[in-house]
């Protein structure tokens, strides 16, 4: 069993609704691929990569799953589309209703077409680190060697992505969603 930590985010309104409620609709889904032990909180985070679109919400959650990691993606790609994600009309950094990224597991490295473990992005966002930060502080990538709180000390100032704005966001449907959140994340 490993656990995957996964990126989730999104700002265009879904079937089930807004990105908060699509986000928490989507953290249900993901018990299809394993089991949800931790959620950060929800953040809401200015745009990186394309400044012209609505703010995303942005979370992480921890997932122990006996799955591989390709067939994780896999997984993840299929709950993207039933959330409407159409990647042939979005484009890079682009709105999207849902965004499902695998950004560690234990210290695995793949470096396959598709497949990139750790997220390679990883080191530069704020969006993912400060919610990761939340629930697994000393996670290690495997990349680096770095944790994520060095990872995120080490944001740089005035970078692209320092600059944007990460404000944790209070919504009920978000911690009412899972069994996991009694789970503490130290037992990770
Ligand atoms: N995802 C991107 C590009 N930019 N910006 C924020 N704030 N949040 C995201 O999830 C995000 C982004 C590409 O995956
Ligand atoms: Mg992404
Ligand atoms: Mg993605």
């Amino acid at each position: 069993m490993r656990t995957a930590y996964i990126g989730m985010g999104g700002n265009l309104a879904s079937c089930v609704g807004t990105p908060e409620a699509t986000l928490a609709a989507a953290a249900r889904r993901l018990e299809l691929l394993g089991c949800v032990v931790c959620r950060s909180s929800l953040y809401s985070t200015e745009p990186v990569g394309f400044a012209a679109q609505p703010r995303f919400v942005n979370a992480v959650v921890a997932l122990k799953t006996e799955l591989e990691p390709r067939d994780l993606l896999a997984g993840l790609l299929r709950i993207e589309r039933e959330f409407g994600r159409d990647r042939a009309a979005g484009f890079q950094n682009g709105p999207r209703t849902l965004d499902l990224d695998i950004l560690l597991v234990d210290d695995l490295r793949i470096n396959e077409p598709g497949l990139l473990i750790p997220h390679p992005r990883l080191a530069e966002r704020a969006f993912v680190l400060v919610p990761l930060h939340e629930i697994a502080p000393l996670a290690r990538d495997a990349g680096s060697g770095r944790t994520v709180s060095q990872l995120l000390d080490g944001l740089c100032p005035g970078s692209e992505s320092k600059n944007h704005a990460v404000a944790q966001v209070q919504w009920d449907g978000w911690r009412a969603g899972g069994d996991g959140d009694a789970v503490d994340p130290g037992k990770i």
